[in-house]
């Protein structure tokens, strides 16, 4: 078998490809020109005989045609590439549209133009949902005869109205429905997998769980080095905080800046991005192409996350150590994510392998040694 990942240096890529290569696919990675190396995440496999990386743009139809033409008996062709980040959204908006919602017509058409027979794999986003939820009522009865209690359960699905809040949002759903229009009117063996956030070791670091765990990492670094204001990592000196910095012997002492993020009170349904490469793969198995949910259910705040994170250092109060800065809020922001992956669990048979509480302790474990 030969798949073809566009978006190979990315998180996704990288796992998608091991996973890939562990059931002994031939890979293509397509990899866009850049003026330093961007092959970290890649590094490791490199040299293995089954793994070939091409350079080639999605933003460029023709590039993506030679590469098509190059490889015309590939069997799956999956497209991770994005300019995937929302808040940088927002300042490139044009160059977002261009990577994340026509640079999959690219591919889309360049496999019709070209009479390709291979399966397409489309990374849609829960971000495509952004302000919108359903709301599931269930009632609890207390005792037989007494008085109950009505719980509101929030999610999306498949079935879930789209209500973008972002220009990569709303790249995603041109993508989005451009794959479901090529699959009806050419009959392409398209998938479009609506991902919830997912995360690990290899996260882009501008994102808000790697900031959080590069951010504590370097700080346990730091504390190493300087131990007389921290003990066993609990705050003792609160009079030697300013706002921005840490301070380890009074305000002439070393100093180390203080975690800057924006909203805390967002709501992410996160799962472990190992994980989800595995149902991008299975979606590809099935007999007819269809969109899939892919989330855990589970649904915290970044408040949440930084708990759980700092707690594995010993400190429950961050407070002290964290600063809210306007130039991380977004213009827009979607409050509340919580996915209902029904559909996949039973068609796919697909299910999370890693709890919230895994996934914290797997990144921070990793950035902290
Ligand atoms: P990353 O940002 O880590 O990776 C994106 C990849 O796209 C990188 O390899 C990047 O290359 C590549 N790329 C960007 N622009 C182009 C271009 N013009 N031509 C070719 N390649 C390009 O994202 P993730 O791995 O986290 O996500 C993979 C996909 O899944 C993305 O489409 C993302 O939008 C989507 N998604 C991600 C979710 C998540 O939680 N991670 C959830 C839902 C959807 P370079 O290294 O050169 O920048
Ligand atoms: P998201 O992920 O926007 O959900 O998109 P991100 O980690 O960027 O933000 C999650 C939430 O955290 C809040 N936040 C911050 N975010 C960042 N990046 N930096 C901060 O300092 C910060 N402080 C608070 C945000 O406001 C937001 O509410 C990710 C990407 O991978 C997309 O490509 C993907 O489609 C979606 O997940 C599903």
């Amino acid at each position: 078998m030969k798949a073809i990942i566009f978006g190979i240096t990315g998180q996704d890529g990288s796992h998608l490809a091991d996973l890939l290569l562990s059931k002994d696919y031939h890979v293509v990675g397509v990899s866009r020109r850049a003026s330093t190396d961007n092959t970290q995440r890649i590094k490791h496999i490199l040299g293995n005989e089954r793994f070939e990386l091409v350079q080639g743009d999605i933003t460029d139809a023709y590039s993506v045609i030679n590469i098509l033409k190059k490889h015309e008996d590939v069997d799956e062709i999956y497209n991770l590439a994005a300019q995937s980040h929302v808040a940088v959204s927002f300042k490139q908006p044009a160059l977002t549209w261009d990577i994340t919602g026509k640079g999959c017509l690219n591919i889309l058409q360049s496999i019709v133009d070209l009479d390709i027979n291979a399966r397409f794999y489309q990374a849609s986003s829960s971000e495509m949902f952004g302000k919108n939820y359903d709301e599931k009522w269930t009632t609890i009865y207390r005792a037989f005869g007494s008085e109950h209690d009505s719980i509101c359960e929030k999610y999306q699905n498949e079935d879930t109205k789209f209500m973008p809040q972002s220009p990569y949002a709303i790249a995603k759903c041109a993508a989005h429905h451009m794959t479901r229009l090529f699959r009806e009117a050419y009959g392409l063996h398209a998938s479009a997998g609506i991902l919830f956030n997912h995360e690990g070791e290899r996260r882009g670091e501008t994102f808000v769980t790697r900031k959080i765990t590069k951010w504590i990492g370097e700080f346990v670094r730091w504390h190493q080095k300087n131990p007389t204001v921290f003990e066993n990592c609990q705050l003792t000196e609160y009079e030697n905080l300013d706002t921005d910095y840490i301070y380890s012997e009074g305000k002439s002492g070393p100093k180390f800046p203080k975690l800057r993020l924006g909203n805390l009170e967002a709501f992410r349904d996160w799962g472990y991005a190992g994980d989800y490469v595995e149902a991008m793969w299975m979606m590809l198995q099935q007999e007819s192409p269809q969109d899939y949910v892919i989330c855990t259910g589970e649904t915290h705040t970044i408040r949440e996350f930084l708990d759980v994170a700092f707690s594995h250092i010993g400190i429950e109060d961050w407070s002290d150590l964290v600063v809210q800065d306007p130039e991380f809020y977004r213009p827009a922001e979607v409050d509340y994510l919580r996915g209902d992956c029904s559909k996949a669990n039973n068609v796919l048979g697909w299910t999370p392998k890693h709890s919230f509480e895994d996934l914290v302790k797997k990144m921070i474990e990793h950035d902290v040694s």
